[in-house]
């Protein structure tokens, strides 16, 4: 008994309740882990197409989520933070805020101005890794859940 209590709970975890066909949620947000490949910028552009942003996990918990799932799919994933601006200061992109959690493998950020976009790399099992912007990976779009209330205009 209790182990099905346990199943059911890990189900009500894992749906994706709130949140589009495709998207999976966790905790306020849904996520899109794509399964094409595309330069950061090109990601950023298909996420804003979707009405979502590349993600920009802003907590430990959320940033372990997108990690932790990043392990289940192949490819490695853009996330919405760069130090494009000014090297070696990683800011999320929507409101240009240093960001508030750092999963950057030990070794990393190792490439200076030519690496300014941060990638989950699969042979760091998710952990970030910094990349060349002009690379083609997979990369995760969010958006809140439920955002089809938001106001637009
Ligand atoms: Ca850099
Ligand atoms: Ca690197």
């Amino acid at each position: 008994m209790k182990f099905i209590l346990v199943l059911f709970l890990l189900e009500l975890y894992n749906s994706s309740e709130g949140c589009e066909v495709g998207w999976l949620r966790f905790q306020t947000k849904c996520y899109m882990f794509s399964h094409t490949s595309a330069s950061w910028a090109e990601a950023e552009s298909i996420c804003n197409a979707f009405n979502s942003i590349l993600a920009e996990p802003r907590a430990h918990d959320e940033s372990m989520f997108l990690i932790s799932h990043s392990e289940n799919e192949a490819g490695h994933f853009w996330i919405g933070i760069s130090d494009i601006v000014d090297e070696d200061r990683w800011i999320y992109s929507s409101d240009l805020q240093v960001i508030r959690v750092n999963n950057f493998h030990s070794g990393e950020p190792n490439e200076h101005t030519s690496a300014n976009c941060v990638a989950l790399w699969k042979p760091f099992h998710g952990y970030w890794a910094d990349e060349a912007c002009s690379r083609r990976y997979n990369f995760i779009c969010e958006r809140p859940q439920d955002s089809g209330v938001d106001v637009i205009g």
